[in-house]
């Protein structure tokens, strides 16, 4: 069958292409949520990383400044929740500072209390869409981005930073990030990227962007681009340095001063553009068309399966006379159902 379609001109001006100027309003007015995760090895410069980021102190930096302070380090998962706004935007975030790997006695499996967090933040947010009343605007934590970072060694990838990577990028969008690139020289640097790329492919790590057929031309060879870099190799640092008047976030080291943003010392500014100018709304996106959704029918399959072989439990315990002689009334079906009707909430 087809659908004959005719594109019709209005005779005078109807000013319904003001839609756009009116979604933007209306999503002015609400802000945008964006939650931003880091993990990786303890002291890499993770919150550093964050704060140089958004140009603001938005979590403390638990490393040494100097040799006679104490060494502290991130022991749980900590979350705090930030507004930032620049011309009139309102940008929400929330940044998730986990522990560093490898300060457990035993380091087997450390990535876990992270997929348990992302996927609870998924729970939260199914649990809330399933109520009879719904919030108008459901409340975002799911987590957007994981910022993974990567030791400078030169080396290759740990065991644990591949199993790591392999169960996050299941359930996120995964960025990897070479962290405190000033301790590499240029070549090695390119050399180091090049071994890490040829790792993630090896151990077929699906790491964001994607491929995907919906994207655009343009979209596509913005996203080849990308990958060619990925992982970024960045310096971070919290400290303004001012030379010849100029005031720039920077490391003042013995052989001179490093600009975080110098793209010719730091890759920070392309992870800067990429994390908030070119791919902020598809991070958004891909989180809840794509992993959210996979958790999401999972939840309802699992649901559904144990409801029907809850009902045919019961249909077919009540053939069965209980203990008073009454078919079906007693404590083993009202268990079976309780089980299958909280199962969505459980812990994955
Ligand atoms: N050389 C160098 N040092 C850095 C860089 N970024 C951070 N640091 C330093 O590394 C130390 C640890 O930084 P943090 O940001 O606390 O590291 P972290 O990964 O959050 O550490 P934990 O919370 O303990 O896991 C601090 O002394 C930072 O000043 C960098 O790019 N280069
Ligand atoms: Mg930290």
């Amino acid at each position: 069958m087809s659908v004959a379609q005719n594109i019709l001109q209005p005779s005078s001006y109807v000013g319904f292409d003001t839609i756009t100027t009116q979604i933007e309003h209306r999503l002015l007015k609400r802000g945008f949520q964006f939650n931003i995760l880091v993990a990786g090895y303890s002291g890499l410069g993770k919150s550093t990383l964050i704060n140089t980021l958004f140009s603001s102190h938005l979590v403390d930096s638990l490393g040494r400044k100097s040799s006679s302070e104490p060494i502290t380090k991130t022991s749980e998962i900590a979350v705090s929740h930030h507004q930032l706004v620049e011309n009139n935007v309102r940008l929400n975030i929330n940044v998730v500072d986990t522990p560093g790997f490898g300060d457990q006695i035993n380091n087997d499996k450390c990535w876990e209390p992270i997929v348990r967090y992302i996927k609870e933040q998924y729970s939260l947010y199914l649990r809330k869409e399933l109520t009879a009343q719904r919030e108008k605007f459901i409340s975002d934590s799911r987590v957007h981005v994981v910022l993974y970072f990567i030791q400078p060694n030169n080396v290759g990838l740990r065991a644990v930073d591949v199993l790591a990577l392999k169960k996050l990028s299941e359930i996120a969008n995964v960025v990897p990030i070479i962290s405190k690139a000033d301790t590499l020289t240029l070549d090695e640097r390119e050399n180091f990227r090049k071994i890490l790329q040829t790792e993630f492919q090896y151990h077929n790590l699906n790491l964001y962007p994607y491929n995907s057929e919906d994207l655009l031309d343009e979209e596509k060879e913005l996203n080849e681009s990308i990958k060619s870099i990925i992982p970024f190799a960045v310096i971070g640092s919290e400290n303004e340095i001012t030379i010849n008047g100029e005031a720039f976030k920077g490391r003042r080291t013995r052989w001179g001063t490093i600009n975080v943003e110098d793209i010719n010392q730091s890759e920070f500014v392309y992870l800067r553009d990429f994390l908030t100018r070119t791919h902020l709304q598809d991070l958004i996106e891909t989180t809840s068309t794509i992993h959210y959704e996979n958790f999401r029918s999972k939840q309802l399959t699992t649901l559904k399966e144990n409801a029907s072989s809850g009902a045919r439990t019961s249909a077919h315990l009540s053939q069965v006379p209980n203990q008073q002689g009454q078919a079906g009334q007693g404590p083993i079906s009202q268990q079976q159902n309780n089980g299958s009707t909280n199962n969505i909430y459980k812990r994955p």
